[in-house]
C-alpha cells in the first residue's frame, strides 16, 4: 500500500480560497467527536447543536424535521418537529435474514414503521427521534451491521453486482467490494465511544507531523466530500458503475476475475442553473488486477483527498477535481501513489442496468428470487403488505437477502423445495413482479418529501400514480411491454440516479419537473434536458408525441433512450471539463 500520508494544511493547498465551513468543523471534531456527547444529552431540544449536524453525518445520521408540518409549526412558534434519518451500512446490500428480522423489528419500534432500501443498497430509517437515536444504533450493531460511513466525506456504502452465487466471479467481486469497505472504513474510534460506550482511544494522533495514526488514509479533515464505489460483474450494471466516484468492472475468464478496468469520476449531482456543475459518467483509465484493486482505491482516494475541492463543496467531488486536472494527470497520479501501472482497459459488455425480476438459477439447485418493492419502501398499506411479507419470507428462509441497487430484494440461494412457499408468501404480499406493470419495475425514485431537507418538489409519493398515467398512454400506442428506464428525483441532487435514465425526470419546484431523455439501458450514457420546468399534463403531452413515433419505429432501437438520440429528438450529451 502506498500509505502516503499529508498533513491538513498540505490537504487544502491546491484550492486558492480558504476551506469552507465545513472543513474547520470537520478537522475540529476531534476525528468524529465533536459536541455530539453533549448534544444527546440535551434534553430542552429534539435537535443536535448546528455542527454537530454536519459530523453526525459521518455515523450515519441525519437530522430532518417533516417539511409537511414545518409551516404549520412555524406558525405555532413551535420548533420544527425534528426527528433523525439513519443509514445502515450494508456493503454488496448482503444481509442474512436474522439481521433483516432485527432491522424490521427496529422499524416498528424505533423508526415510522417502514423500512427504506436505497439506491446503494442499503436501508435507511426515518423518524427516529433524539432519545431513541443511541439505543437505535447499539441495536443496529447488536445485530453485526452499522451506520458508521453511511454517510458523509468518507467512503460509503460500496456496491456490487446482486447475483448472489450465480457464478465463482460473482462471489470473487463480492468479497472484493467488502474487501474495499474494510479498507476504507474510518478508523477512529469516536463512533464506538458516542454510541456504543467503547473507550476513548487516546494519545494516537500526530495532527502536526507528516502521519495521521488515527486516520491513516483520510487525515484530521477527511476528504473534500462524499466519495462512491461499486463493484460491477458484466454484462448486469446494475449498480449503475459509470455514476460511481470510482468503479471496479470484473474481467472474468473461466468464471475467474482476471481483474477489473478501473472507472473514475463519475457522480451525478448538480445544482439548476449553475452550469459550473454536471452529471459525469466515470471515464476508464485501465486495467488491474484482483490484487491491486485496494492499492488502486487507496489511491484513488487519496489524490481526491489531497487535490479536491475544499472551499466550495458545490465543486468538490472526484468528477470536478479530474475535470479540472485532466485524466492522463489523475491515471499518473494514482499510477504513482498505487505503485502499479495500469495495463489497457479491457473488453466488457454491458446490457442493463436494471434488476431481472422472478426465479433465476443460483448454485446447484438453488434458486433466487428477485422481488419487486416499489421505490424501496418496505411498508404496509391497506392496499399491500410488504413489510409484513418481507418479514414472513425472513422467517422460513434462513439464508441471506441481497438489497439491489434498484431498491429491489433478492431472497438468495432458495432451496428447490421451499420456491413454493416462498413464492406463495411473495405473492400474497404483492412482492412478485406479475403484479406490476413493466414500465413501474424499471423504474426509482428518490425518497424526496416529506423528509428529504433538499426537496424542491414530490418522488416517491408521486411516481406511482405518474407512473400509471405513463402506462396507459403505453398501452395506447401498444408499447405496454416496454420497460423504458424512468427515474425520477424531488431535487438536482440525482439521488435515483436520473441523469443515466431513458426518461429522468427532476424536481424543480411543487408539481414542476425538468425532463430529460436519452439515457442507455447499459446505465453508461448520460441523458439530455429535453423541457425545462413543466407539470404533468405537459410531462404526459411531451411523452404521448414520442411514443407515438417510437411505436412506429422501434423495430429499429434497442430501446426507448437509443430511439431519442437516434431520431435527433435531442442531441447526445457532450463530456464536460
Ligand atoms: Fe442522496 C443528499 C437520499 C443516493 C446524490 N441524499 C441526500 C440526502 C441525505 C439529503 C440531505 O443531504 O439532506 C437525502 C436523504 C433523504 C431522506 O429523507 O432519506 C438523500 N441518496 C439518498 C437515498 C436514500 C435515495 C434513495 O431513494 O435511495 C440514497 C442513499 C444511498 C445510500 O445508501 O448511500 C441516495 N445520492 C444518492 C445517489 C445515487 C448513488 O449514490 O448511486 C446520488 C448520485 C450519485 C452521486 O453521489 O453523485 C446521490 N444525495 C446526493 C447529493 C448530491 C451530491 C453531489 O455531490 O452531487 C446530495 C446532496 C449533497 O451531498 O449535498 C444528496
Ligand atoms: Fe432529496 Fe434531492 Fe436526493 Fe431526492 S434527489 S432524496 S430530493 S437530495
Amino acid at each position: 500500500m502506498a500509505g502516503i500520508c499529508v498533513t491538513s494544511t498540505d490537504m487544502t493547498a491546491s484550492n486558492d480560497k480558504p476551506p469552507s465551513d465545513v472543513e474547520r468543523i470537520k478537522t475540529g471534531s476531534d476525528y468524529l467527536r465533536g459536541t455530539l456527547v453533549e448534544s444527546l444529552a440535551d434534553s430542552i431540544t429534539g435537535a443536535i447543536r448546528a455542527d454537530d449536524t454536519h459530523i453526525s453525518k459521518f455515523h450515519g445520521i441525519y437530522q430532518q424535521d417533516d417539511r409537511d408540518l414545518r409551516s404549520e409549526r412555524r406558525k405555532q412558534k413551535l420548533e420544527p418537529a425534528y426527528s433523525f434519518m439513519l443509514r445502515v451500512r450494508i456493503p454488496g446490500g448482503v444481509v442474512s435474514t436474522r439481521q433483516w428480522l432485527v432491522l424490521d423489528d427496529l422499524a416498528t419500534t424505533h423508526a415510522n414503521d417502514t423500512l427504506r432500501i436505497t439506491t446503494r443498497q442499503a436501508v435507511q430509517y426515518h423518524g427516529v427521534i433524539k432519545r431513541r437515536l443511541k439505543d437505535t444504533v447499539a441495536r443496529i450493531n447488536s445485530t453485526l451491521v452499522d451506520t458508521l460511513a453511511a454517510c458523509g466525506d468518507v467512503n460509503r456504502n460500496v456496491m456490487c453486482t446482486a447475483t448472489p452465487e450465480l457464478t465463482n466471479s460473482h462471489a470473487q467481486a463480492l468479497k472484493t467490494a467488502q474487501q474495499i469497505s474494510d479498507h476504507l472504513t474510518p478508523r477512529t474510534t469516536a463512533y464506538h465511544e458516542i454510541w456504543l460506550d467503547g473507550k476513548k482511544i487516546q494519545g494516537v494522533s500526530d495532527k502536526q507531523g507528516v502521519s495521521d495514526k488515527v486516520e491513516p488514509i483520510y487525515g484530521a479533515s477527511y476528504l473534500p466530500r462524499k466519495f462512491k464505489i461499486a463493484v460491477a460483474v458484466p454484462p448486469q450494471n446494475d449498480v449503475d458503475v459509470f455514476t460511481n466516484d470510482l468503479g471496479f468492472i470484473a474481467i472474468t475468464a473461466n468464471d475467474d476475475v482476471v481483474g477489473y478496468n478501473v472507472a473514475v469520476g463519475g457522480g451525478m449531482g448538480m445544482t439548476h442553473g449553475d452550469p459550473e456543475t454536471w452529471p459525469r459518467t466515470a471515464s476508464i483509465i485501465g486495467f488491474c488486477t484482483p490484487d491491486q484493486v485496494l492499492s488502486v482505491a487507496e489511491a484513488v482516494v487519496t489524490t481526491q483527498r489531497d487535490f479536491g475541492n475544499r472551499s466550495e463543496r458545490k465543486y468538490a467531488r472526484l468528477k470536478y477535481t479530474i475535470d479540472r486536472y485532466g485524466l492522463e494527470w489523475f491515471r499518473e497520479q494514482v499510477q504513482e501513489r498505487a505503485g502499479i501501472t495500469l495495463s489497457k482497459e479491457r473488453h466488457y459488455q454491458f446490457v442493463a442496468n436494471g434488476d431481472r425480476y422472478g426465479w433465476s438459477p443460483a448454485s446447484e439447485n438453488h434458486w433466487n428470487l428477485t422481488l419487486f418493492v416499489e421505490n424501496g419502501r418496505v411498508t404496509d398499506t391497506a392496499a399491500k403488505t410488504l413489510k409484513t411479507g418481507v418479514r414472513e419470507i425472513a422467517e422460513t428462509h434462513r439464508g441471506e437477502f441481497r438489497l439491489t441497487g434498484n431498491q429491489n430484494i433478492v431472497i438468495a440461494n432458495v432451496a428447490a423445495a421451499d420456491k413454493q412457499h416462498i413464492e406463495s408468501l411473495a405473492r400474497r404480499h404483492g412482492l412478485m413482479a406479475a403484479n406490476h406493470h413493466a414500465l413501474g419495475m424499471a423504474s426509482m425514485a428518490c425518497v424526496g418529501f416529506p423528509t428529504c431537507g433538499l426537496a424542491m418538489a414530490e418522488s416517491e409519493r408521486y411516481l406511482p400514480e405518474l407512473l400509471d398515467r405513463i402506462h396507459h398512454q403505453l398501452e395506447h400506442h401498444g408499447l405496454d411491454d416496454e420497460a423504458i428506464v424512468t427515474r425520477m428525483t424531488g431535487c438536482p441532487n440525482g439521488c435515483a440516479r436520473p441523469y443515466v435514465a431513458e426518461i429522468g425526470l427532476v424536481g424543480k419546484a411543487p408539481g414542476r419537473y425538468n425532463l430529460y431523455l436519452g439515457g442507455s439501458h447499459a446505465g453508461d450514457r448520460i441523458n439530455s434536458l429535453y423541457r425545462e420546468n413543466i407539470d404533468e399534463a405537459q410531462i404526459l403531452s411531451s411523452l404521448d408525441k414520442l411514443f407515438a413515433s417510437y411505436a412506429q419505429q422501434k423495430q429499429h432501437y434497442s430501446g426507448f433512450g437509443d430511439f431519442v438520440i437516434d431520431a435527433r429528438i435531442v442531441e447526445e450529451s457532450r463530456p464536460h471539463g
